[in-house]
């Protein structure tokens, strides 16, 4: 599968069409007053999200997308048409970034909703004809406009993927396994690290219509934050989650303490810098752990260590096999108490658009 979560675009819009200049001309009426019509706008550029795309791989190649001219105006008060608007389809979860010219880059927009389409670049005004400038004491105006010249920008997009559940934990902890058990995603798994280099999704269904959205991202290892490894990069895709399960390996595979990796991990998402939409950051979220590998736990002190620690921080832990599955409905019941009260914690904020918790 092809990932692509950043790319650079540039957009133009369309010129809006002269205005004309010209004069009725017919049989019976000698000089005929002003008659040039308006030049038509140009189109516009919109960016509408849509639910089927997952990537952002269809601005890999073409990267200079422009809406249509608008037609001049022509003469019987003839107005040009508009220029065709342009729409380029992105997937839910794309942000949008625009740079100013002292090369800073500001948030324009956001795309979260299916279906929603956002003006970017207004195409250009069309010029008015110079029927426009007939006055009682010039009949015969010679003067018409140019049309203008649309929006040109030069945009970042940039996909946060929009999922309920994070997975994180170091590299081969089984994360991949573990998404791979509880939906019908299939990234590949293999005894070595940095398996995986691409986000992937899952969506988890429970019984009756109790489902939520998995991403499975890169693992993570000390000093992530400052670019070790794979570095944060993966980690935004984490930002709009509204629970982490947290994958510690338990079993004596992994040559570490179980009790280290959680604190490495858990400092990591703490030295993230990125908040959502209401000013949480990764540290803030609820997070689930899953000691995994129980099916080899070799040595249950490893287990037992882990969970004191964790009772300790009133941090609940479910002992899981991914490869079995063994644990897995009750640590999905515990996620899923989670996601839902994330969920309706969203509605009554959407229900009360006053409120702006960043600024208070
Ligand atoms: N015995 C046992 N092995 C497991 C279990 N879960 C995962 N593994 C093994 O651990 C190795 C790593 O699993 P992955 O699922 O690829 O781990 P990951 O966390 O996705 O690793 P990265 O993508 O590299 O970050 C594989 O050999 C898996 O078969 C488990 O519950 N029990
Ligand atoms: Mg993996």
């Amino acid at each position: 599968m092809s990932f692509v979560d950043e790319v650079e675009i540039h957009v133009v819009a369309g010129h809006g069409g002269r205005g004309a200049l010209s004069f009725r001309r017919e049989k019976f009426i000698p000089r005929g007053g002003p008659d040039g019509g308006d030049g038509g706008p140009g189109g516009s550029v919109y960016l509408g999200a849509q639910a089927n795309l997952n990537t952002l791989l269809n601005f890999r190649f073409q990267k200079t997308f422009e809406a249509g001219r608008g037609a001049h105006g022509e003469g019987s008060n003839r107005r040009g048409k508009n220029g065709t608007d342009v729409t380029l389809a992105v997937p839910i979860g794309t942000v949008v970034y625009e740079k100013q010219a002292d090369g800073s880059v500001v948030q324009i927009t956001d795309l979260t909703i299916e279906g929603q389409r956002v003006l970017i670049a207004k195409g250009g005004l069309g010029g008015h004809g110079n029927a426009n400038y007939a006055t009682s004491t010039n009949r015969a105006p010679r003067k018409f406009q140019p049309g203008l010249p649309g929006e040109e920008k030069d945009l970042r997009l940039h996909l946060k993927l929009l999922a309920d559940v994070g997975l994180v934990g170091y590299p081969n902890a089984g994360k991949s396994t573990m998404i791979s058990r509880i939906s019908a995603a299939r990234p590949k798994i293999a005894d070595y690290p940095f398996t995986t280099l691409v986000p992937n999704l899952g969506v988890v269904g429970l019984s009756g219509d109790r489902s939520f959205v998995v991403a499975d991202v890169p693992g993570l290892i000390e000093g992530a934050h400052t670019g070790h490894g794979l570095g944060t990069r993966f980690l935004s895709h984490l930002e709009r989650t509204k629970v982490l399960v947290h994958i510690v390996d338990v079993s004596s595979m992994s040559g570490r303490d179980p009790v280290d990796d959680y604190d490495v991990i858990t400092r990591e998402l703490a030295l993230f810098p990125g908040r959502d939409a209401s000013g949480e950051r990764l540290a803030d979220k609820p997070v689930v752990v899953a000691a995994n590998k129980i099916d080899a736990l070799d040595d249950p002190g490893r287990l037992e260590r882990l969970r004191a620690h964790l009772t300790e921080r009133g941090i609940p832990v479910h002992a899981v096999s991914a490869a079995s599955g063994e644990g897995l409905p009750g640590m999905l019941k515990a996620v899923w108490r989670d996601v839902a009260e994330g969920r309706a914690r969203d509605a009554a904020a959407a229900a009360d658009p006053v409120h702006d918790p960043v600024s208070d």
